[in-house]
């Protein structure tokens, strides 16, 4: 008879053990980050029944207001967090400035930011979406942080990881030791260890992106994209496309199987689309810690000095050797 599988709670406690000084407030955000999972896994497979129970236009039969997921998704993840003293700051792709607790709350010393739900644009086909988190620490004991506290490099996130929402909800995190996956056995409502210390190919043989912007692209970009397609044995081109419309799980599968993902910056928009603080900065930290590289096509990912919540930043993620690749191509070296 197998082992019995490791629930995510059991894990946390046996990583706890490992890194002394480690105390239960992490423990205790991971715990809740799980259970937003658990309830946003719940609505999204609502979400295709909300029409056919009865919503008519702006409200439902109830007369409640039928929100966008990702406001309901937003709202799941203050309430989880708001009362439990896990954190003192709350930051979000879905409100405009960051909030903090009221200063009778019990305050955490660490300040979460997150995407609430990626790939918004795949609910009403039942495609996958993710949700996308980063956690900073707050020292400072003599005031209540200001938004310009969240402003730090990816390289100071001290846990990062995403939630996905695809035929089985995942957990994945990272807290700088490694990169570990749990799938959430829904019949008892636990997330079980199944995919302990990931670890990312060199190099893949997928890409991701949206090739509808290519004339938008610097020509080196045009050039890696040419190049990818070319029939090379060696190198394992021409590469497949493979692209769902959410980061979370098109970076799932590059990370699992190796390849890259890239939203790079176009003619109009040099920044590109994807955020830094919520989304860039978590998915580059879990890659690294995986082996794989995260970059701007100029810089690392990790490195970039943010100066505001919520700018924006080109990003190729993925295999090392696949980002290293692009990035001499971007940089006129290949
Ligand atoms: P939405 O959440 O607005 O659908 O954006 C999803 C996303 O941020 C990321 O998850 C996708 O990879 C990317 O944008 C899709 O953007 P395009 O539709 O421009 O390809």
């Amino acid at each position: 008879m197998g082992q019995f599988p490791l629930t995510l709670g059991r894990f946390i406690i046996r990583s706890q053990s490992q890194h002394p000084g480690a105390t239960g407030e992490f423990s205790g955000l991971l715990s809740q980050i799980g259970l937003v999972g658990k309830v946003i896994a719940h609505d999204l497979r609502r979400a295709g029944l909300i029409n056919i129970l009865g919503t008519t236009g702006e409200t439902n039969v109830q007369g409640e207001t039928v929100k966008k997921l990702d406001e309901i998704a937003n709202g799941t993840f203050l309430r989880a967090f708001q009362q439990h003293g896990l954190v003192c700051a709350l930051a979000s792709e879905e409100m405009e400035r960051m909030v903090s607790l009221p200063e009778n709350w019990p305050q955490g010393k660490y300040m979460l930011l997150f995407d609430p739900l990626d790939g918004s644009s795949n609910t009403d086909c039942n495609m996958p979406l993710g949700a996308i988190f980063s956690v900073l620490r707050y020292e400072n004991n003599d005031r209540q942080p200001v938004e310009s506290d969240m402003l730090k490099k990816g390289l100071e996130q001290v846990a990062a990881g995403y939630l996905l929402f695809g035929s089985s909800t995942m957990l994945v995190y990272t807290a700088g030791h490694g990169v570990h996956g749990f799938t959430l056995e829904p019949s008892i409502g636990e997330y079980l260890l199944s995919h302990e210390q990931i670890r990312i190919p060199d190099r893949g043989k997928v890409y991701a992106a949206n090739e509808g912007n290519y004339h938008k692209w610097a020509p080196g970009m045009q050039k890696y994209v040419d190049y990818l397609k070319v029939s090379d044995k060696a190198t394992g081109r021409p590469y497949s496309g493979r692209y769902s419309g959410c980061l979370v799980a098109d970076v799932h599968r590059v990370l699992l199987g190796g390849g890259v993902y890239f939203y790079p910056g176009e003619t109009d928009k040099p920044e590109g689309k994807l955020r830094l603080m919520y989304e860039a900065n978590p998915l580059a930290m879990v890659v690294e810690q995986a082996g794989g590289r995260a970059s701007t096509g100029t810089m690392r990912i990790l490195e970039v000095e943010p100066k505001k919540l919520h700018q924006r930043v080109p990003l190729m993620i993925g295999s090392k050797q696949d980002v290293e690749t692009i990035e001499a191509f971007i940089q006129g070296r290949s």
